[in-house]
This record gives structure tokens, C-alpha cells and sequence, in this order.
């Protein structure tokens, strides 16, 4: 057994903290949050058997390690939010089916599980946000085709779903962030020939669409490893030599 950083394993705890610091290759980092709502950022990851589990971080450590719950292989963790406005963040899973569900979080605990809808497998939640304003956390959802849609939630009911525009299939939703501070949360784009746009959004409407620049071709498919979108600024887009094109 790999050494803990925590000397032993805890009970009830599958001994999250024997995989530190090196995870073997069926773990992913999925998500970040704050799932025990104590102000700072937790990680989410998730083994490719489906078993779902939360670092809560202090800094540069991992001060508590919990496996949370293993919906099987089929769901995979999506995003997280604030869902239910307990000020800790929710898990967002999705089903290869197409399924939508929500665990609204209590540190490594669920509270609350619930299926939101499944809109069909050919739809991905790719981001959330507030996207109309009211303080409640939405969901982003793109379409294969390229559709891009918001759901706009009641905690981790569907109270309206909006089809916003297609921009195509080459277009693909890279991050989201409110870049105008007007309380609703805005989308960033990525076309696959590397140029960038932001949909400035009121709900469902988009208020002022700006393409902003492309880092070129040569950046194609590179974005993950290369550039960064950061969901607070686009002053942040940068490569790793922190040269702004
Ligand atoms: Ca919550
Ligand atoms: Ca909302
Ligand atoms: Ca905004």
C-alpha cells in the first residue's frame, strides 16, 4: 500500500488518502469546489469504475479525503454549482444515456440526489452559471450539432429550458464566467480553428457576441495543455510563456 500522507486510513473511508501524491491513471481530476463550504476550493475526482470522491484542500494540502459514492461507470461528474444556495457546491453527473443528475453536497456526504431530465445523449452539460441573475444556478448544455442551451434552474428542478443559438458544430462551449459584472454569467467559445468568442448573456438571450482573437491554427485541439481560459477574466487567456496574443 502506497504511503499516506495522513498516517492511517480512516474508517469508513476506502483510504482515499493512500492514493496521494501519486493517483494511478484511473483517477481524474473532474471538478472544483467547495463542498464543505468552509471557503476553500475542494477538488473533485472520479475513477474511471465510476467511484466519485472529494479532497477538501487547505492550501497545497489535503486536509480531509472521502470517497463519496460510486454511481457505476455510466455516469461521469459534469461540473459543480451551488444548486441549492447552501453556499457548498453540488455535483452535476451525466449519463452516457443523457441523463442529468445533481448531488447537492455536504462535504463528502449527499444530501440530496435528483435526476433533473435527460435531454438525449446527443446534448452535454458543459458548463454552470447564473445565467439570468436570480441567484439560482443554471446549467449550460451544447448539442453535438452545436446548439447551445440553458436550463434554468430551482435548485435541482428544471423550471425552463432555452434554446440559445447555434454557432455550429466547430464551435465548442470552453468556460464560463461574468465578464461584463452584470450579475449574469457569460460563455466563452472556442471554434476548432482556435478562434475565441464571448456570448455576453441575459438568460437565454445573448446581449453582444465578440470574437476576441485566435491564437491561430497551430493552437487547433492544443487548447487544454497550452492555453488556459480562466472563468474570471479573459485577461487571463495566456500560454504557458504567458505571451497574450
Ligand atoms: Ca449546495
Ligand atoms: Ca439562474
Ligand atoms: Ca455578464
Amino acid at each position: 500500500m502506497a504511503r499516506s500522507p495522513f498516517g492511517k486510513c480512516r474508517a469508513r473511508r476506502s483510504c482515499l488518502a493512500t492514493w496521494s501524491p501519486t493517483l494511478a491513471p484511473s483517477w481524474q481530476v473532474e471538478a472544483t469546489g467547495d463542498f464543505n463550504g468552509d471557503g476553500k476550493t475542494g477538488i473533485a475526482l472520479q475513477n474511471t469504475d465510476g467511484t466519485f470522491a472529494v479532497w477538501e484542500m487547505s492550501g497545497g494540502q489535503i486536509s480531509q479525503a472521502g470517497v463519496v459514492a460510486n454511481p457505476g461507470p455510466s455516469w461521469k461528474v459534469e461540473a459543480t454549482g451551488d444548486f441549492n444556495g447552501d453556499g457548498k457546491s453540488d455535483i452535476v453527473l451525466q449519463n452516457t444515456n443523457g441523463s442529468v443528475a445533481i448531488w447537492n453536497m455536504n462535504g463528502d456526504q449527499i444530501s440530496q440526489a435528483a435526476v433533473v431530465a435527460n435531454p438525449g445523449p446527443s446534448w452535454q452539460v458543459v458548463g454552470t452559471g447564473d445565467f439570468n441573475g436570480n441567484g439560482q444556478t443554471d446549467l449550460l448544455m451544447q448539442n453535438t450539432d452545436g446548439s447551445v442551451a440553458i436550463w434554468e434552474m430551482n435548485g435541482d428542478q428544471l423550471s425552463q429550458g432555452i434554446e440559445v443559438a447555434n454557432p455550429g458544430a466547430s464551435w465548442h462551449v470552453a468556460n464560463t464566467g461574468d465578464f461584463n459584472q452584470d450579475g449574469m454569467t457569460d460563455i466563452v467559445l472556442q471554434n476548432n480553428n482556435g478562434a475565441v468568442a464571448v456570448w455576453d448573456m441575459d438568460g437565454g438571450q445573448i446581449l453582444h457576441a465578440s470574437d476576441l482573437a485566435n491564437p491561430g491554427p497551430k493552437w487547433e485541439r492544443r487548447w487544454g495543455p497550452h492555453w488556459l481560459v480562466h472563468s474570471t477574466s479573459i485577461r487571463h487567456l495566456r500560454n504557458r510563456k504567458n505571451t497574450f496574443s
